[in-house]
């Protein structure tokens, strides 16, 4: 197609108008309609297996660059555009962001699609099409509130399919109607689906706020992923979407295996089913349920689908791992009953431990333990980053390793550098194309190529040069849509960017700035200014998680207003962190935050874009940051803190003797830290906030603390101050720069979803 004739048309049919005379937001249209129809001509990868993918999220972020640079034709629209004087990324700022996803576990799904779709193996996302995604984040008052994020338009990537399926829940059958988003793979000539399942009549926005009658079924099962939890009717709701999810999804991969022309009894051999963390784990009792009621024998349906059903853990979190009342799947859906009891049943024939049961509990009280169900009747278990499934075979899930170690493996996860690298930081991307050529975009191993300008001032300058420059671009971003706020573009830029969660340690960060403050305020000046930058959502229940963010937001006030600490330290948060505000910021980052508690971080793959996009780590030795390390040696990343088998011991400690393991009070002590901790009872930061929330903070801290932030806190101050320091030696730092852009390729998702196809999925 001759994209530049077929815009023309498109602009002349829709508006009348030509390119030139177009705004932003007809280009935008355009562009879509474009994309759309390119991609929809694209045939569906072929195979003798496909891949249905799972998940409750897939942050796929904007689609328009990415999908153009899938489809090839990137460039082209780039120049076109800039010779009518348009801009490509001001027409994407009329884009809406999908918001269907959470966190790491969304992204990482949306990565995945992108490099499916790359390398041209049949495999499809199957999801819910939320209509005001997780939420919208704003501040007030220096603390958060939550409003509903709708991103649907009449004219959106949504295709609506004409398909539906019926999902029989206990109150009714509710009917499932199929959009699809297409996902072109770049390269490949192909193209994908993710589809994603809706009721017919969703309900309106909540008029303010988040709150709503989740007791509204059908109509409220798709408006918010992860609606608030804290109640029964909360609960409840979550599995009701995830029943809706894994029903129509399953009768979708039937119809589909008919279509192809194949037999019930050999799904195994042409379906691969992958479940991303435990939210889709009732796909596995209602493929032997669709199954046996189409014909197959039990014992066929139980052997088909544990040959189908893989899983994937994605965290270790112990309040994380999803077990529900037998009585809530009772009510959500009746007929998945006799199935998880004879799935148990034969489990517990099988193994009779009851540590690796099913249901536990008493009659009548049994709880469902999903991820148990996975790892019975699933054929792999992953974990993705080697620490994290180690931990899984050694801790966690110890004893199920014991019983069947052959379906344990690891993927370390990855993240597409299309997205990453390419679309994001384009000058950083040219200069790699001059340095190792343009073949790392196929074959990202190439990047260690870019060794070899080591010791190459050009080069060095280069990477220098780019960085500031991205530096100034996310700055005036920042100054445009954060309220004016303005950043220091000269001053270090270090980044924590991810969900809020106390093993995160964004307290820990907080802290560290608590420190700076007070010894700039006692005359001792840091190195040179630094920037700290947060962005983070907490779960609207997440109490302490709320706490921090009010921490934060009253220590970037207290800082600001004070012209003595000011020039030197300055503390922002983003507001509505997304996938948008990730490649602003990501290509800005000077040091990058990886600092979660060993042994909690299942895998992080935000330290993977901050990796190649040149950022500095500064990190525990938890999840992938262990891999990062191993690739780029102790000269060009800071690690710091307790080990995580260290970490585990601790706990195991404190588990048999609540007087033993970690006692956050001895640390709180140490006279490093005592200031820092009270300094959350000042004054000076209760004035401008809300002290009962900071005191409930503190008294966390003191008193349990249980993500160990006093336990590192110490050691990370040190490793901050060395890296701020050695920040200044310009030549050795862009060395660090290079090193880790260079042996970043591993990290890509083209390689992690290669060895799920060869280990897991055998798709072609
Ligand atoms: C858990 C919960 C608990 C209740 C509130 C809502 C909610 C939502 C999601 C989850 C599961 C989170 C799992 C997750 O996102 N894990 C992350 O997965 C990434 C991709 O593998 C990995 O890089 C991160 O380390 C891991 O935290």
């Amino acid at each position: 197609m001759d994209v530049k004739n077929r815009l023309q048309e498109i602009t002349r049919a829709k508006y009348g108008l030509e390119l030139s005379q177009c705004g932003d937001s007809q280009l935008y249209h355009a562009l879509l309609q474009l994309t759309q129809e390119l991609s929809t001509a694209r045939p569906a990868p072929k195979g003798e297996r496909k891949l249905y993918y799972f998940s409750a999220e897939f942050l796929i972020g904007k689609l328009l660059s990415n999908n153009l640079l899938a489809l090839g034709v990137y460039n082209e629209v780039n120049s076109l555009l800039a010779q009518c004087g348009k801009s490509l990324s001001a027409i994407e700022d009329v884009e809406p962001e999908p918001s269907l996803g959470n966190g790491g576990l969304g992204r990482l799904a949306a990565c995945f699609l992108d490099s499916i779709a790359a390398l041209g193996l049949p495999g499809d996302g199957v999801g819910l099409n939320y209509h005001y995604g997780l939420f919208k984040q704003e501040f007030a008052h220096r603390r958060q509130y939550e409003q509903p994020n709708p991103w649907i338009e009449d004219e959106g990537w949504l295709i609506p399919t004409g398909e539906a399926f019926e999902v029989p829940f206990g109150f009714g059958p509710v009917k499932a109607r199929l959009f699809d988003i297409a996902v072109p793979g770049a390269n490949s000539g192909v193209a994908n689906r993710l589809h994603l399942f809706d009721v017919e009549q969703p309900a309106p926005a909540p008029a303010d706020g988040i709150d709503f009658d989740k007791t509204d079924l059908p109509a409220r099962l798709t408006s918010f992923l992860y609606p608030d939890d804290s109640d029964e009717s909360g609960r409840l709701l979550r599995v009701y979407q995830q029943y809706f999810m894994v029903s129509a999804g399953a009768q979708l991969i039937l119809k589909e295996l008919e279509e192809r022309g194949f037999a019930l009894d050999t799904i195994s051999e042409h379906v691969a089913v992958q479940i991303n963390d435990t939210h889709p784990s009732m796909v596995i009792p209602e493929l032997v349920r669709l199954l046996t009621q189409r014909g197959l024998s039990m014992d066929a349906a139980v052997e088909q689908v544990s040959k189908t059903c893989a899983y994937t853990n994605h965290t270790i979190l112990a309040e994380a791992l999803e077990k529900w009342p037998l009585t809530f799947i009772e009510k959500v859906a009746p007929q998945l009953v006799p199935i998880l009891k004879e799935l148990d049943a034969r489990a517990k024939a099988a193994h009779s431990d009851p540590r690796v049961a099913i249901l536990q509990g008493e009659a009548g009280k049994e709880i469902v333990h999903m991820a148990h169900l996975d790892i019975h009747y699933g054929y792999s278990v992953n974990g993705v980053a080697a620490l994290h499934t180690e931990i899984l075979k050694n801790s966690e899930l110890r004893h199920f390793y014991d019983i069947y170690p052959a379906k344990f493996n690891n993927k370390t996860n990855g993240v597409t550098l299309r997205r990453w690298l390419e679309v994001c930081n384009p000058r950083l991307a040219a200069l790699l194309d001059e340095c190792v050529g343009p073949e790392w975009r196929t074959d990202p191993t190439r990047l260690n190529k870019l060794m070899d300008f080591y010791n190459d001032s050009a080069v060095l300058d280069k990477l220098l040069d780019i960085k500031a420059d991205n530096k100034h671009r996310a700055s005036d971003l920042f100054a445009r849509d954060q309220y004016g706020i303005r950043l220091d573009p000269d001053a270090v830029f270090d980044i924590q960017v991810k969900r809020l969660h106390e093993y995160k340690r964004q307290q820990m960060n907080a802290l560290y700035v608590i420190q700076k403050y007070l010894e700039i305020k006692a005359g001792k000046l840091p190195a040179r200014p630094v920037t700290v930058i947060f962005g983070a959502k907490a779960a609207p229940a997440y109490v302490m998680a709320k706490h921090i963010i009010h921490l934060i937001l009253c220590l970037r006030r207290l800082i600001e207003n004070d012209p003595q600490v000011r020039p030197w330290l300055h503390v922002a948060m983003v507001e509505n962190y997304n996938v948008t505000w990730a490649e602003r910021l990501i290509p800005a980052c000077d040091i990058s935050e990886q600092i979660s508690l060993a042994s909690k971080e299942a895998s992080g793959t935000g330290n993977m874009k901050f990796m190649a996009n040149g950022a500095v780590t500064l990190g525990t030795l938890d999840g992938a940051n262990v891999e990062i390390a191993e690739l780029v040696g102790p000269d060009n990343i800071y690690t710091f803190g307790a080990a995580s088998n260290y970490v585990i011991e601790l706990y195991d400690q404190k588990a048999k003797d609540s007087k033993k393991g970690y006692q956050s009070k001895v640390y709180y002590e140490r006279p490093a830290v005592k200031p820092l901790v009270d300094f959350l009872l000042d004054p000076a930061l209760t004035a401008l906030g809300d002290e009962a929330a900071l005191k409930a903070l503190w008294t966390d801290l003191t008193t349990k603390d249980w993500f160990m932030a006093l336990l590192d806190v110490e050691a990370y101050s040190a490793a901050r101050d060395r890296a701020i320091a050695d920040y200044g030696d310009r030549a050795a730092w862009a060395r660090k720069m290079l090193v880790n852009t260079a042996r970043s390729g591993y990290f890509s998702s083209d390689r992690t979803i290669a060895q799920y196809n060869e280990d897991i999925w055998h798709l072609s």
